[in-house]
Parts: C-alpha cells; structure tokens; sequence
C-alpha cells in the first residue's frame, strides 16, 4: 500500500515538472526550434492537417458582462486556460516573448 502511495506522489511530481507551455518542444529551453514548431503549425485550427495542439498557447480571459449580456471587458486575473482553436501570431507572440529563457 506504501509502495503505491509513493507511486503515486512520483507520478504527481513528474507531472508538475513540466515546463511552461511557451516552451513548445518542452526541453527547457525557449528558443528557435520552438519558434520554428509555431511557425509550421501557424494558420492552423482545430482539424487542419498542420494542426499542433501544442502550438495553441495564448491564454484565454474570463469575459466581462455588463446587465445586458454585453461584453464590456475582460478578466485578465481570470485565466480560463490555454487555446483558442487556432495558431496565429498571438501565439507566437508569446513564444517570442520568453525568448532566450531555461527552466532547466
Ligand atoms: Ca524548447
Ligand atoms: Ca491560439
């Protein structure tokens, strides 16, 4: 039973080691091979033959309504998550901006 708890809390700990989604290929290195990955994925969307879940990595914001069900704004304390269907240049946007970063 031990031994099973202690797999667990393993597998758990290599989850979180992850690095961050903007490091593409996940090596822990921010650079231009992951800037090449967005760049062959860009255009793409969910079912395109070029599509790369990975490469879909701008956050997403809680939309703000006002009483008439207008959005007037939007929650950037709220991320609801990465992705939003599509590879564009907001994407890339923030491959670039962490250029140059090792989380390893
Ligand atoms: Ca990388
Ligand atoms: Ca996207």
């Amino acid at each position: 039973m031990l031994i099973v708890a202690l797999m667990g809390l393993v597998t758990l700990s290599a989850l979180a080691a992850t690095y961050p989604a903007w490091d593409i290929n996940q090596d822990g290195v921010v650079n231009m091979r992951d800037v090449n990955i967005e760049c062959m994925a860009f255009g793409s969307f969910v079912g395109s033959a070029n599509w790369n879940p990975a490469c879909d990595i701008n956050p997403v914001y809680a939309p703000i309504y006002d009483d008439t069900g207008k959005i007037i704004g939007y929650d950037y304390k709220t991320i609801l998550g990465y992705g939003d269907g599509r590879v564009d240049m907001r994407d890339i946007n923030w491959v670039v901006m962490h250029f140059g970063k090792v989380y390893k």
